[in-house]
């Protein structure tokens, strides 16, 4: 069993109900359990002009492989009728692998930790709502990266919505 954190992201088509659905298929998984879920933020979009965010963190318990966890988390943006029109464009769910484990994997098709992961505090400020003592496979602590990143353009949403 590995603990896994997905970042999840919406700004089309009723985001927060897509990143809600979203939590309930990752926990339908197989040999995959959610075991912890981010408060919901609204956050101002990174890329070209577009809609806010929705953006969320999941904690799974998982048997998957990677590369397996990776088309599993495809196959739910899939389903959410993502279409691919543009690099950082709008999309009706994201889904990406933050976190394996203290794992450090740079294959073709994935790179873990998620490389902008350090950066986005639409992903930072979620991941310590569930974990605030964790760290990274290279060391560094959650609340290192947390001090250098600014809570500016993002707001916790109030739970139940
Ligand atoms: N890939 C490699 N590593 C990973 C990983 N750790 N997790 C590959 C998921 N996928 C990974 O992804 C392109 C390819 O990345 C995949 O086929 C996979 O094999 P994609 O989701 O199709 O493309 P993308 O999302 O347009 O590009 P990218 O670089 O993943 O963008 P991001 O980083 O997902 O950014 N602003 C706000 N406020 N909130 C957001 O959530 N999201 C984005 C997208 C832009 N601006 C945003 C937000
Ligand atoms: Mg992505």
């Amino acid at each position: 069993m590995v603990l896994a954190y997905i970042g999840l992201g919406s700004n089309l088509e009723d985001p927060t109900g897509q990143v809600n659905r979203a939590f309930l298929e990752l926990d339908l998984l197989a040999d995959t359990r959610l075991v912890a879920r981010s408060a919901l933020y609204r956050s101002r979009a990174i890329g070209p002009e577009q809609p806010d965010y929705i953006n969320a963190v999941a904690q799974l318990e998982t048997r998957l492989a990677p590369l397996d966890l990776l088309d599993a988390l495809q196959s739910i943006e899939q389903a959410h009728r993502r279409v691919r029109l543009q690099h950082w464009g709008p999309r009706t769910l994201d889904l990406d692998l933050l976190l394996y484990g203290h794992q450090s994997i740079q294959l073709p098709r994935l790179t873990v930790p998620h490389p902008y992961l350090t950066q986005r505090s639409f992903v930072l400020y979620p991941l310590a709502d569930i974990d605030p003592n964790l760290q990274l496979p290279d060391g560094i602590s959650l609340q290192t990266l947390l001090s250098q990143c600014p809570f500016e353009g993002l707001a916790r949403l109030p739970e139940n919505r």
